[in-house]
């Protein structure tokens, strides 16, 4: 019997009908795939397809890629720029030249009362770089204030503040193929097959071909942990002394790389005496790994002819997150592991263009990763705008994260969010909204009216996004992609380019800087200021049609540079961009400064991310398939830790942290220790109500995923209710 599987139809894709396809580049996260857009004979967009002849994805992209071109028409679109005189009064429809003026006049204004630092810019990861290139422009060069930084300090500034203090500059030294050439890889508090799904291709690739030990460190069973060899269950915020501890082994048994030490690095006697206090047998107890296997791990790292470490939040969100990757520097520094093939410490970038930001924006220096207390990098970028570099500060100003308390002190009195969403993003929002409450100006610059910030913005500019425009993003693996213009921008929203162009020549300074007219003239000028023998970020020989015959290209790629490929790897030749040319050993000391379980709050509460949501939800939370498949707030739970308090599988419960309370519901697994419980941070008004966010002293970083809460049943008679409450974090 053929329980009628005979009458029944085959499963039949409708055909597509692609008249063009337009190349592009993703705009979510930072592993930086090849998209193509389909078109039809009305240029609408049908369709879109990994590019099979790209390096980076070889024809791949995760459900996010697949479903991008579902953004353009999501709905809570910004069609109008917006306006009200105070934030609890209604918004009216405005022309841009007026939303314009106003905020010009009112960011003059503050100033003018204030001093210039008073009026803040809070920018993002997810700009095109020429987009960059001309905030910063707009920021350091026109407005003057230095209250000017990005999210990238909730993201990346630990990776950057590491590499800057081990290697000299910031830049990650390895690529994607250093996969293919390892002999062991330890990828601390990363996520692979979840937040960056296509290097997870890459690496299980890899793997297939040649099979090497994967040792995943991270306090929680993640995907990525059920693949590995060896997984680490590591005490949180705990990765330094466990870094210690292999370096003790190592260097006791005589397993370091004396040679490279010798040649390369500088500070290796002080490092050893450091590490000598922390043998296995007491640094167990502190970060939770049983001393025979931080031996075992040792032995395997230190005897691979090539071993790398990879590390993405569970590194760098923690009060120790600048140690901890200058601590993975000094581990591949011992053990010989910089730049060669497969021996690497590569952070995983976070957004789509955290790299780009980090490199041109001028958030936390000057373009090319100049810096402001360099009084030659002033000089240099004053000459060529054509301004007076006194205007430049001399030191960098604010980090996002001490701009917030600045609003409550009132020091700053006026703030401009670019392409970021605080009032989910920001660690204790109850602390947030009331700073953002009491700014005399805000104005919220996004693709979406609805974004949360919004209800307390004085005005908002509607920002065009993704392939409504062009320009460049930076992956991980240092390679400069293309976004083309597809389709033209959604209703009356404009570039991001366009609105800082316009903005510019609403200051005196705006009239003497040249702001080119689009964003390849753009791109012209950044390749002339990347220029440069010494420099790692030199972009000179690239322009736009190598960069998509190359499918990407990684930098440097110098003037004159034949092909379309750029060095895969930094630090080739053993030389760094300290003064002597050696890399820094540094000795990394554990303190344990992190809010700890405790009798009142006895659960660590850590937070992160699912695969089918990006970040805050702007996006992925109105793409329907996204959406589908991870509609609801929730908290992953142990069993066993459930039983003792009477909570269910599926319940709701309430949770307290020192900051406020938040109900979320429960879903049991033994993904999380017993003492810890996890929660995605993309739905507003829920783990970010309850984080603390500790700053990391180097990089500025919050520690979103170490602080402690106490959870409370919620009878049966008011799961409704609860419900209610945790299906309206959803936000729409
Ligand atoms: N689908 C999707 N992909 C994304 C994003 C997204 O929102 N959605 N966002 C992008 C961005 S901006 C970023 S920054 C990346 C983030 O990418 P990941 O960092 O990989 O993701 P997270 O889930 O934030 O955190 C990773 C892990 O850190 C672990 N962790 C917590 N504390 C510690 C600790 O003390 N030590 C160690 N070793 N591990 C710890 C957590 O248990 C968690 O499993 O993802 C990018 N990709
Ligand atoms: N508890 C907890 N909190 C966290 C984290 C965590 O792990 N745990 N992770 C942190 C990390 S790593 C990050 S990166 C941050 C991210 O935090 P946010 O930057 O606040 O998050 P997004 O939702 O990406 O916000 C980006 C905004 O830019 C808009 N946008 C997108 N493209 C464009 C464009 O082209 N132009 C303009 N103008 N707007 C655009 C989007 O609609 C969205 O509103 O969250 C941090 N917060
Ligand atoms: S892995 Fe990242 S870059 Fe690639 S398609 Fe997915 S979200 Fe986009
Ligand atoms: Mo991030």
């Amino acid at each position: 019997m053929l329980f009628g599987r005979s009458k029944r139809k085959p499963i039949k894709i409708p055909e597509k009908k692609v008249q063009e396809w337009k190349y592009t580049t993703c705009n979510y996260c930072s592993v930086g795939c090849s998209i193509e857009i389909g078109l039809d004979a009305d240029k609408k967009i049908v369709t879109t397809r990994g590019h099979a002849g790209a390096d980076v994805n070889r024809g791949k992209l995760c459900i996010k890629g697949l479903l991008e071109h579902e953004l353009f028409t999501s709905p809570g679109r910004g069609t109008e720029p917006l306006i009200r005189e105070r934030y609890f009064d209604k918004f009216e429809k405005t022309t841009w030249d007026h939303a314009l003026d106003t905020t010009a006049s009112k960011i003059k204004e503050i100033q003018a009362k204030y001093g210039r630092d008073s009026f803040a810019v809070v920018s993002t990861g997810q700009l095109m770089t020429e987009e960059f290139y001309t905030l910063g422009k707009l920021t350091r060069g026109c407005i003057g204030t230095n209250n000017y930084d990005g999210n990238t300090t909730l993201c990346m500034a630990s990776a950057v503040s590491g590499y800057k203090r081990s290697f000299g500059s910031d830049g990650p030294p390895g690529c994607y193929d250093d996969f293919e050439h390892t002999h062991c890889l330890m990828a601390f508090g990363s996520n692979l097959p979840e937040q960056h799904p296509i290097i997870y291709w890459r690496l299980k690739e890899a793997l297939e071909k040649r099979k090497f030990p994967l040792i995943v460190i991270d306090p929680r069973v993640t995907m990525l942990a059920q693949f590995a060899d060896i997984h680490l269950p590591i005490t949180p915020s705990t990765d330094c002394v466990l870094i210690n501890s292999m370096m003790h082994v190592i260097f006791k048994e005589g397993l370091h790389d004396e040679a490279y030490i010798n040649a390369h690095t500088q500070g290796v006697e002080e490092l050893k005496a450091l590490v000598a206090d922390y043998d296995p047998k007491i640094a167990q107890h502190a970060c939770g790994i049983d001393e025979d296997t931080i031996r075992n791990v040792a032995r395997i790292y230190a005897k691979a002819p090539a071993a790398m470490s990879i590390w993405t939040m569970g590194i760098n969100q923690s009060t120790h997150g600048s140690d901890g990757v200058a601590n993975i520097n000094n581990l591949n520094l011992v053990t010989g592991n910089i730049g060669k093939p497969g021996g690497t410490s590569l952070s995983i970038t976070g957004q789509c263009n955290a790299m780009g930001t980090r490199e041109w924006s001028s958030c936390s220096g000057l373009p090319g990763y100049r810096a402001l207390e360099n009084e030659h990098h002033r000089k240099e970028i004053a000459d060529f705008w054509g301004i007076d570099p006194e205007f430049f500060p001399k030191k960098r100003g604010l980090a996002q994260t001490d701009i917030f308390p600045a609003i409550e002190t009132g020091e700053i009195k006026g703030l401009w969010l670019v392409a970021t969403n605080p009032m989910t993003s920001m660690p204790n929002l109850p602390r947030i909204r009331k700073a953002l409450e009491k700014l005399d100006f805000l104005v919220v610059q996004d693709v979406y009216e609805d974004v949360e910030t919004n209800q307390y913005s004085h005005v908002y500019f509607p920002a065009a996004v993704w392939a409504e425009k062009q320009g460049c993003h930076t992956n991980t693996e240092r390679r400069v992609n293309l976004i083309s213009n597809v389709l033209p921008p959604y209703a009356n929203s404009k570039p991001d380019f366009w609105i800082f162009n316009q903005m510019a020549k609403r200051f005196e300074n705006g009239k003497v800087i040249h702001f080119p007219e689009d964003t390849e003239e753009a791109f012209e000028e950044m390749k002339h200021l990347s220029a440069g023998a010494d420099r790692t970020l030199d972009i000179s020989g690239m322009t736009y049609e190598k960069i998509i015959a190359g499918r990407g290209i990684q930098w440097p790629f110098r003037k004159g540079s034949e092909g379309v490929k750029g060095d895969p790897r930094l630090y080739t030749d053993g030389k760094f961009q300290t003064p002597s040319g050696k890399a820094n050993l540094i000795p990394i000391r554990f303190i344990n400064n992190n809010e700890q379980p405790c009798n009142d709050y006895p659960f660590w509460l850590n937070s992160g991310r699912v695969v089918e949501h990006f970040h805050t939800r702007t996006r992925t939370g109105k793409i329907g398939n996204c959406n589908k498949f991870s509609p609801t707030p929730y908290m992953e739970m142990n069993p066993d830790a459930a039983h003792e308090l009477g909570i269910m599988h599926q319940t709701y419960v309430r949770l307290t942290s020192r900051r406020g309370d938040a109900v979320v519901m429960v879903q049991l697994t033994q993904r999380v220790p017993r003492n810890m419980v996890f929660i995605p941070f993309h739905f507003h008004d829920c783990v970010n109500r309850l984080t603390l966010g500790l700053l990391d002293p180097y990089s500025r970083q919050p520690a979103f995923k170490q602080c402690s809460v106490r959870i409370e049943r919620i009878e049966a008679a008011n799961q409704a209710e609860a419900a209610r409450i945790n299906f309206e974090s959803r936000n729409f």
